[in-house]
């Protein structure tokens, strides 16, 4: 009889074979499976020698292959097939198996799914995975949730296939139920922020400052060796280097300039407005790749709507790098919205989450690693509970340093007609947010006309109307 697997990887498309594989290399034993059997059999055909695989064509035998409690892993596309292959596992599973979803599943699915299977004497997982199909084969940021004595029992496979930065796995427990899908639900859009800033100033670089895609690949190559060092600082230069071959023009130029979107930012910018957590570099993001799609009714509104046209006139030495240090404070301010929502949410769902964690295993493995979260981790080490990150030293002292080439770079985008969402919403939530009195008074003066929504005022305890239709007189409501 042959040996029993430790695990098993059932969805063979790209990310769930590149995961099998990864756990094969670290000598674990995995058995494999696919929906549609020619896929299984496409991947034994290819990578069977990479380590020890048990492949099933039924569930029946999949479910049969694996030693006990089973582990699990579901690998398909989020949504309705989950639910379908869980169905399929689920009668087949002995009390006490764990079922981990590692797909990008929307964590109230996965807070359902935990409950349902709990009922049924099982332990479903559900873990986020980051890093793409290069990541799940050689090492991937890991965002596991669920019942931590499920985890124990893969702990240790999960964090052996992990990145490793600084000798530290880029896996940790996140915390209950859809905890894990949560954290990286928010990873995901804060990569949409982090990608909306990057591809604000190409614009500026391409139409203020009149350069092309090759030269401002060389500025994002020299900018990833400072304080924006990254993955995705680092793709931008090799993408915006790239000549396509059929035009010899820069790739670029000839890529058409819809953003499509897969939901997971959608539903962070949704999560936050449910929160009530200011959320505007994300939500702008989802929001530019929307308009974006708009392809037909732009092209009629770029010949209607008047508007300054881009002009290399506001080009000044000083240029390229002022709209660094803008796109420098606008991620900054994109991340401490991003962890204030974690943090929210933490409270509002009990999860008790690891901030500074959180950072600690996206410094590898996903998409958006980056040195500056290193700072992110040394700033919970010292602080602690923290309610907003741009009021940590580091961070106050980047944004203030970096504000007066961010407000220049507001000012002329603003001035040339270049559209810069996600730096201009930044700009204004920072001074917002430094103010000690904003202008919401006067919203809740309209409100109270309106609609006698009330008002608090600043010198008296209670809740105040103003008669305003009737003698103006001001009558306390609450007592
Ligand atoms: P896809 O998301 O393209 O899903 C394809 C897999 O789902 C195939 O194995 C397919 O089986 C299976 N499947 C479908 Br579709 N419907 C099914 C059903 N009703 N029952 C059983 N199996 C079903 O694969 P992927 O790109 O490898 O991504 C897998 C998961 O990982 C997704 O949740 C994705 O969002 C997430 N993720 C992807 C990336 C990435 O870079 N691609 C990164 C991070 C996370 P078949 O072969 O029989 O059609």
């Amino acid at each position: 009889m042959t040996e029993l697997s430790r695990i098993g990887v059932t969805g063979l498309a790209v990310m769930g074979a590149n995961l099998a594989r990864n756990i094969a290399r670290h000598g674990v034993p995995v058995a494999v499976h696919n929906r549609t059997a020619a896929r299984t059999k496409e991947f034994m055909e290819a990578y069977a020698d990479e380590g020890t695989f048990t492949a099933s064509e039924s569930v029946e035998d999949f479910v049969a292959s694996l030693e006990r409690p089973r582990r699990i892993i579901v690998m398909v596309k989020a949504g309705a097939p989950v639910d379908g292959v869980i169905e399929e596992l689920a009668p087949l599973l002995d009390e006490g198996d764990i079922i981990i979803d590692a797909g990008n599943s929307h964590f109230p699915d996965t807070n359902r799914r935990t409950k349902d299977l709990a009922a049924r004497g099982l332990r479903f997982m559900g873990v986020g995975v980051s890093g793409g199909e290069e990541g799940a084969l050689n090492g991937p940021s890991i965002m596991p949730g669920g019942d931590p004595a499920a985890y124990a029992e893969v702990e240790e496979i999960l964090t052996s296939i992990a990145a490793v930065v600084d000798g530290t796995p880029c896996c940790v427990h996140v915390g209950p139920d859809g905890a894990g899908h949560y954290v990286k639900m928010v990873h995901n859009g804060i990569e949409y922020a982090d990608i909306q800033l990057i591809a604000e100033a190409y614009d500026l670089l391409t139409h203020v400052a009149s350069l092309d895609a090759p030269a401002i690949g060389k500025i994002f190559e020299e900018w990833n060796t400072g304080d924006l060092e990254s993955f995705l600082i680092e793709i931008t230069g090799i993408v915006l280097g790239k000549t396509d071959e059929r035009t010899g023009r820069p790739l670029v130029d000839v890529i058409v300039d819809q953003a499509e979107q897969k939901g997971t930012g959608r539903w962070t910018a949704i999560d936050a407005l449910d929160l009530g957590v200011p959320l505007t570099g994300i939500t702008e993001a989802v929001f530019a790749r929307t308009l974006s799609a708009l392809r037909d009714e732009r092209k009629a509104a770029s010949t209607t709507l008047a508007g300054p046209n881009p002009s290399n006139e506001a080009n000044r030495p000083d240029l390229v790098d002022d709209i660094r240090q803008a796109l420098y404070a606008s991620k900054v301010v994109a991340y401490a919205q991003g962890f204030a929502q974690m943090r929210a949410a933490s409270e509002a769902n009990g999860w008790n989450l690891d901030l500074g964690a959180m950072a600690t295993i996206w410094r590898g493995g996903c998409i958006i690693r980056a040195q500056f979260l290193n700072r992110i981790t040394e700033a919970y080490a010292e602080h602690g509970n923290i309610e907003n990150l741009l009021m940590v030293p580091y961070f106050t002292e980047a944004v203030a340093n970096a504000q007066d080439a961010w407000r220049r770079v507001v000012v002329t985008a603003t001035e040339q007609g270049v559209a810069i969402p996600a730096f201009a919403s930044s700009l204004s939530y920072y001074d917002a947010y430094r103010r000690e009195r904003g202008p919401a008074n006067l919203i809740q003066g309209l409100r109270d006309f309106f609609g006698a929504h009330t008002y608090r005022r600043i010198d008296a305890e209670g809740a105040f109307h103003t008669r305003w239709s009737q003698d103006g007189t001001e009558v306390r409501t609450d007592g």
